[in-house]
């Protein structure tokens, strides 16, 4: 009797060993589940955060300004740190109010000789106006734009440090569009809505490239606000319901349904209508809020939209879910 129980005492050992080293008792290795469950690398939204903020630092990212100027160089230079390709599509391009801007799209191609490709975007200028702060003294103030702006660039300057160290099978596009925010202040009248997004109409006109396709695109844009929430956009759904569904299902996959809501939000104007326009289905992530009248996060378009407001947790969900979107596409 004794002898029986030391048996099975024994295979039971054995069994416990067995199991605990390879996690599930299939019988491979550590290494094979990897390799099958794929390798997708951490986002470090402390990362995030750090762009974001050294973009702030540089002051008000308005075109025609040294500020932007610097910026346009330094977004450059970080996205060939990384080791894109890097073209600077640079033009001058006409306001609302026949202002001339010169304007400087960046465009970072990561693997430019692979043919199946994925382009994320993001605006990196920072509107002129404060003209939605509730104090109209600060109206004609220029904004921070550490959310609408450097937040959506910030997510994706971390994303190409990722792309650099470890490549995907797909190629990968970044592209940060300049002139986004010129859009004709709210005392202009009439319908101003073409006034928004020069930088991306431009590139829709000039494609950086001959016979450019990507399989999809993803605009970021406030990105940073805390405990807003993305809606399905109107138009990206209209343009790109699958694209909507790849990235929502997968936020929810991991861990991220809370943020990312399975309902449609409002029909906004902003760079991905001209990436949709250039042939590309298009999606634009977006946080909003069905608690200001602007629909936004609360500082938006207002002086106070600065670092304070800006929320590594978010950055990290939205830059998690893109990551995670762009290693398991084949
Ligand atoms: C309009 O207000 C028409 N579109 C919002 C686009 C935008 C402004 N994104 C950031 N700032
Ligand atoms: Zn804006």
């Amino acid at each position: 009797m004794e002898k029986i129980l030391r048996y099975y005492y024994i295979v039971g050992v054995l069994l416990i060993l067995l199991v605990g080293c390879n996690g599930k008792a299939t019988g491979k290795s550590e290494k094979d589940n990897m390799v099958e469950e794929q390798n997708i690398p951490a986002f470090n939204a402390d990362s995030a955060y750090s762009y974001v903020a050294q973009q702030v630092a540089f002051g008000y990212r308005v075109p025609g300004t040294e500020a932007h100027r610097k910026t346009a160089e330094w977004l450059a230079n970080e996205l060939a740190r990384h080791g894109a390709d890097v073209i600077k599509q640079e033009a001058v391009v006409e306001a609302y109010d026949g202002t001339k801007l010169p304007m400087c799209n960046i465009i970072g191609q990561f693997a430019p000789e692979k043919n199946n490709r994925i382009l994320l975007a993001a605006h990196w200028d920072s509107r002129p106006w404060a003209d939605h702060d509730s104090n109209p003294d600060n109206h004609r103030q220029p904004i921070a734009g550490a959310n609408d702006g450097a937040s959506g660039v910030g997510v994706l300057l971390e994303i190409a440090r990722h792309i650099g160290a470890q490549q995907p099978t797909m190629g990968v596009d970044i592209i940060f569009f300049d002139a986004e925010d010129y859009g004709a202040p709210a005392w202009e009248a009439g319908d101003n809505s073409d006034s928004w997004a020069l930088g991306s109409q431009y590139w829709a006109k000039h494609i950086h490239k001959p016979g450019y396709r990507a399989r999809y695109g993803i605009l970021l844009d406030m990105v940073g606000a805390s405990g807003l929430c993305f809606y399905r956009e109107y138009f990206s759904h209209h343009y790109a319901p699958h694209i909507i569904d790849k990235v929502w299902d997968c936020a929810e996959r991991i861990g991220y349904a809370s943020l990312f809501v399975d309902a449609f939000g409002g029909a906004i104007t902003d760079d991905h209508i001209y990436m949709n326009s250039a042939g590309i289905p298009s999606i634009d992530i977006i946080q909003m809020s069905p608690d200001t009248d602007a629909g936004f996060f609360p500082q938006w378009h207002t002086v106070d939209d600065n670092m304070q407001h800006i929320d590594a947790y978010t950055l990290g969900a939205v830059g998690q879910t893109v990551l995670t979107v762009i290693y398991e596409e084949k």
